[in-house]
């Protein structure tokens, strides 16, 4: 199984990563697809890993039922599910995105898809990996080096400087939202429960009071398990705590015990699309129209998403999606990769997206360097910021050392929720210039990002 750009990879945990399996885009059946039924097509340049027997077709707005009937026809394929989300249907599309489950080989299929009448795209259902495997199994009491600055105490200057603003008070707001695509969160846990999201729009009375199709969405949805339960813990180690340890990062409590995060108050929805074994491209819309369409139903302040993952190639329907939350005003802040390669000669997506929302994220080490898995990128990733030896809220009310780009992405997921905190009329442009302008220029990033510097949430702030 290939994995470009692991969303979190421990260092020491590169072989690990290859136990993982996907789930199937069918939500309804939310069966886990064992590893023979995904696969990679070399032939066709398809370099990533999707879901072997379906592709995602969607139709121009206006095409009629025998022209679609004959494209299912010419694959021999089934509508498994029709996704029209309410962001789509905002942006005036009246055509959603079909998984078609398919006999054959999938690059075929897609070929003759591309060539019948009406057919505006057909691409795989790519397959998006996590790994969540901590790189030390035991706590420490200090080493949140990511935090400092070269003038906080402690003091490391290849932090993010968050402390030198907690240091003139501020310290983020719970008027802010940002959306997390990620595994689930542990909403309980004792450093995040004051800063998870809870939907006022829809109590949870067994009805969908606010109409956007999900029924009780307390704290988000769980896409990947097509429920409102974003947390599902399992056993120690095994759920959630990828997405748990991001959400630490940007809003982990001020509250005298474990971690803190870029924002010490700050509301964090649930987008969970991960499962145990990844996820797929039809879930990643879902999740981020999900968070688009919630933005503009209720007016509510999406700022941001984190996105710390990764994994499949180019994708249309998922571009048109972070295109949907560029029209909305959220940045869509992405994790690099973990390859350890150059996304502007080997793409690498999400973060590479060529969209004005989307903010490319390397990782740094407490010492300055580009970290060895960390990709790269001079004109395709935009800044650095702490990625090695992270600490951070894992599931079961604990905490665990990650390093990755999934672990880099969250500071500067905060840095614009704390951003928007101290300047609420900021746009999710002026928010991006804000944090690339004020970029520290750094050695190791030179040449490899665009900015040629490293977060400095502190010095953003004042831009
Ligand atoms: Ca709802
Ligand atoms: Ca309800
Ligand atoms: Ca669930
Ligand atoms: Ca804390």
């Amino acid at each position: 199984m290939k994995k470009y750009y692991l969303p979190m990879r421990s260092l020491t945990a590169i072989a690990l990563t290859t136990t993982f399996m996907v789930f199937s885009c069918k939500s309804e059946l939310d069966e886990p697809l064992s590893p023979d039924r995904t696969a990679s097509n070399a032939r066709f340049g398809f370099r990533h890993e999707f879901v072997s027997n379906e592709v995602l077709v969607k139709f121009t707005d206006g095409t009629d039922e025998d022209n679609k009937s004959r494209a299912y026809g010419r694959v021999r394929g089934q509508v498994s599910e029709d996704i029209y989300t309410r962001a789509m249907s905002r942006a005036g599309r009246s055509e959603g995105i079909k998984v078609l489950a398919i006999t054959g080989d999938v690059a075929e299929a897609i070929e003759a898809l591309q060539a019948m009448p009406g057919v505006e795209l057909a691409e795989p259902n790519y397959v998006y990996q996590h790994t969540a495997v901590s790189n030390d199994t035991y706590f420490t009491n200090g080493s949140l080096w990511g935090m400092y600055g070269a003038s906080t105490s402690p003091a490391n200057q290849y932090g993010s400087n968050a402390a030198a603003a907690w240091a003139v008070d501020k310290t983020g707001s719970a008027s802010v939202l940002v959306g997390i695509v990620d595994e689930g969160i542990q909403i309980t846990h004792p450093d995040l429960d004051a800063n998870i999201w809870v939907n006022p729009f829809d109590p949870v009375n067994g009805v969908d009071d606010d109409g956007n199709g999900y029924r009780d969405d307390k704290n988000g949805w769980d896409f990947a398990n097509n429920d409102n339960t974003v947390y599902d813990g399992g056993t120690r180690g095994s759920l959630d705590d990828h997405g748990t340890h991001v959400a630490g990062t940007i809003g982990a409590e001020r509250n005298g015990t474990g971690v803190a995060g870029v924002n010490w108050n700050v509301k964090m929805i649930s987008a969970k699309f991960l499962g145990r074994n990844g996820g797929t491209t039809a879930n990643a819309i879902k999740a981020v129209d999900y968070l688009t369409d919630l933005k503009t139903r209720h007016g509510i302040n999406v700022v941001a998403s984190n996105n710390s993952w990764g994994g499949g190639g180019f994708s249309q329907a998922l571009y048109d999606a972070i295109s949907r939350a560029n029209n909305a005003g959220v940045l869509f802040v992405a994790a690099a990769g973990n390859s350890g390669t150059n996304n502007d000669t080997s793409p690498g997506y999400p973060a590479n997206y060529d969209l004005p929302n989307v903010i490319a994220v390397a990782a740094i080490t407490n010492t300055g360097a580009l970290a060895s898995f960390s990709q790269y990128g001079l004109t395709t990733v935009d800044l650095g910021a702490p990625g090695a030896g992270v600490w951070s809220s894992t599931a079961f009310s604990i905490y665990s050392s990650y390093s990755g780009t999934s672990m880099a992405t969250p500071h500067v997921t905060g840095a614009v929720a704390l951003y928007k905190s101290v300047n609420p009329g900021a746009t999710a442009a002026q928010i991006k210039a804000a944090i690339l302008n004020s970029a520290v220029a750094t050695p190791s990033l030179n040449g490899k990002t665009v900015t040629g510097g490293r977060l400095d949430v502190n010095a953003a702030l004042s831009f």
